[in-house]
């Protein structure tokens, strides 16, 4: 990828459709020192995951996941995130994620996580990603934001404005383990993000499942109505494999293919030796 080639949306006009919920806007803002662990008390890194390109026989993308220092699990981490401090987590989980990505080499796109609620002052979360991105030649079009539906969003009119600014921005956004959480179909009638991904619980086992596999083909049948991207998450066995992949889904992620690698990519060779269903 050419730095040179990327361009980066000026802010301030892009910004300019989105006001903060009156709930929040007396308080919790970041204050400009987001990308500080010391001020967050604790620290951690990352495992990437791919998320593969059947298709290509390519890696299409990685999902970052939290961990700690050491590879310790992510919940080591996550249970130190409380209110007071979720949305500092937020702000340094993207910085710290696209540093160890680009220090990794990564070329593809870098799903991130982020927590809904968290997202108080868009204009500072928006700023913080585009400043890494840009300061690392990252381009913005392979960022992709995965916001699981399984985390209440309490106010869902202003969730689908930030998704659609996120959008508009010219981020990839992502609707994480559909068909588990709470709003999934009233979200996708406010938002229609750029992909979803199913929910590993209606995944698996779902070539011995009839139920499963109804809920599986009409949802899929669903986004591609809406053109939105399926990406199957959460795929362990070549029996899954199989039944999505006749389903026509391309994109996959799971210990199938390859498990998260604390603090390094998975090589594309790896991926490009895969073998297609019900080979070998
Ligand atoms: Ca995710």
């Amino acid at each position: 990828m050419s730095p040179t080639a990327i361009t980066y949306p000026v802010l301030p006009a892009a910004l300019g459709v989105l006001s903060t919920p009156p709930d929040l806007a007396a308080g919790a803002a970041c204050p400009g020192d987001c990308a500080s662990a010391e001020k967050l008390g604790f620290d951690f890194s990352f495992a990437f995951q791919p998320i593969v390109d059947l298709d290509a026989r390519g890696v299409w993308g990685h999902e970052a996941l939290v961990r700690g220092l050491h590879g310790e699990g992510a919940m080591s981490v996550l249970g130190q995130v409380n209110e007071d401090n979720r949305y500092r987590f937020d702000q340094l989980c993207r910085i710290k994620a696209l540093r160890e990505a680009v220090a990794l080499g990564l070329q593809a796109r870098l799903s991130l996580n982020f927590l809904p609620n968290a997202v108080y002052k868009p204009d500072i979360c928006i700023r913080t990603t585009l400043e890494v991105a840009r300061a690392t030649g990252f381009p913005i079009g392979h960022i992709v934001f995965e916001t699981t539906e399984g985390e209440q969003v309490h106010d869902k009119a202003w969730y689908a404005e930030v998704m659609r600014e996120y959008k508009r921005i010219g981020f990839l956004t992502a609707i994480d383990d559909f068909g588990a959480g709470y709003a999934g179909l009233s979200l996708l009638a406010d938002f229609v993000p750029d992909i979803v991904k199913l929910d590993m619980a209606l995944l698996r086992g779902v070539e011995a499942d009839a139920k499963r596999q109804a809920i599986v083909r009409h949802t899929t049948a669903l986004c591609r109505e809406l053109g939105v991207s399926v990406v199957a998450e959460g795929v362990e066995t070549a029996g899954e494999y199989g039944f999505l992949a006749d389903l026509g889904i391309t994109l996959m992620q799971g210990y199938f293919f390859a498990r998260p690698a604390f603090r390094a990519l998975v090589p594309a060779q790896q991926i490009a030796a895969l073998q297609p269903p019900g080979a070998g």
